[in-house]
């Protein structure tokens, strides 16, 4: 396709495609449990291949301070047809999050959230702005969000200078979200494996825990390993985070918590439960997410977990 102007319109979707396959490329190297999961899966009989796997979501963490967060970072998926949906507060974690719809049902919901860090002491805010400041414009609006490849390296670049294994360890007394944040940035959080497509024993959070567990795993046990909604119908599970090898500033080398990989269950909502299974879509399932759920899905990242 070519505009007037001769400039080739880039098709939206493929953008997408590529800046999704670099996320997740990137992930799968920095996680060994998400090749662990594949491998199991294959093993036991589950999928013939990942290709299979439905991604249920994936998420990200941001600062919220000028010129970052989530007004920043949303305008990158809004650019690819993602749409806002509901608002999610985290009250003792001062987070704020939403989700976003996919353009279409084969790609991922995205769950961003952003600290309120004007919440935080007088120490740790002084700690997050020594190095969000030399932020002074919003990066995203100096992007091409048509070039992938640009897209690709802005999420995987440093957005500020590497921080100090003092300010990491002083941060993480505070806020465990916060520390994450400031050495992690963009990395992709989190993928979701969707469960209720899996075939018939594995379909549901219990049976695919059990199978998980089984597999010697080690899940998210906060406010118990399955998160269920008050409705009942979203239910989830997630690996304690996988340790990285973290080099800060000053030299020093520390393990901190990197990604991990989650499971979601969507059931189908009452008023569909008697359509004929292969009748059933996304559309028909428990759609968005769950402030109890994620209150406790956040902490896969934390000490208490990965400490376990
Ligand atoms: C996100 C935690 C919440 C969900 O599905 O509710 C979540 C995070 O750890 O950044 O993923
Ligand atoms: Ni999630």
């Amino acid at each position: 396709m070519l505009t007037p102007s001769n400039k080739p319109v880039q098709d939206p979707t493929m953008t997408l495609d590529a800046v999704l396959g670099g996320l997740m490329r990137r992930y799968s190297e920095r996680v060994p449990d998400v090749q662990g999961v594949f491998d199991a899966m294959l093993d036991e009989g589950i999928i013939q291949s990942p290709d299979e796997i439905e991604n249920d979501h994936i998420a990200f963490r941001t600062m919220g301070v000028p010129h970052l967060g989530i007004a920043s970072f949303e305008k990158i998926f809004l650019h690819y047809g993602y749409e806002r949906r509901d608002e999610y507060n985290f009250v003792e974690k001062k987070l704020t999050a939403y989700w976003y719809a996919p353009p279409a049902p084969n790609y991922p919901r995205i769950f961003a959230s952003e600290l309120r860090v004007d919440e935080l002491s007088e120490q740790a805010q002084r700690i997050i702005h020594r190095y969000t400041d030399t932020v002074t414009s919003d990066p995203v609006d100096a992007l091409d969000l048509d070039d992938a490849q640009a897209v690709d390296q802005f999420l995987h670049q440093p957005l500020w200078e590497t921080p100090t294994l003092t300010d990491y360890q002083t941060l993480l007394t505070e806020s465990e979200y916060a520390a994450w944040v400031i050495y992690n940035r963009y990395y992709l959080n989190h993928f979701t494996i969707s469960v209720h497509n899996l075939k018939p024993g594995y379909n549901t959070i219990d049976a695919f825990v059990a199978f998980l567990t089984g597999r010697g795993l080690r899940l998210n046990s906060a406010g118990g390993t399955i998160k269920v909604s008050p409705d009942g119908d979203l239910r989830q599970a997630s690996t304690v985070a996988q340790m990285i090898d973290a080099e800060f500033a000053d030299g020093a080398t520390f393990r901190i918590a990197g990604s991990y990989v989650e499971f979601a269950e969507r059931r189908i909502l009452p008023q569909f439960r008697n359509l004929p299974a292969d009748q059933i879509t996304r559309q028909h399932r428990r759609e968005g997410f769950e402030t109890g759920n994620a209150d406790k899905i956040f902490e896969s990242t934390f000490t208490s977990q990965t400490g376990k």
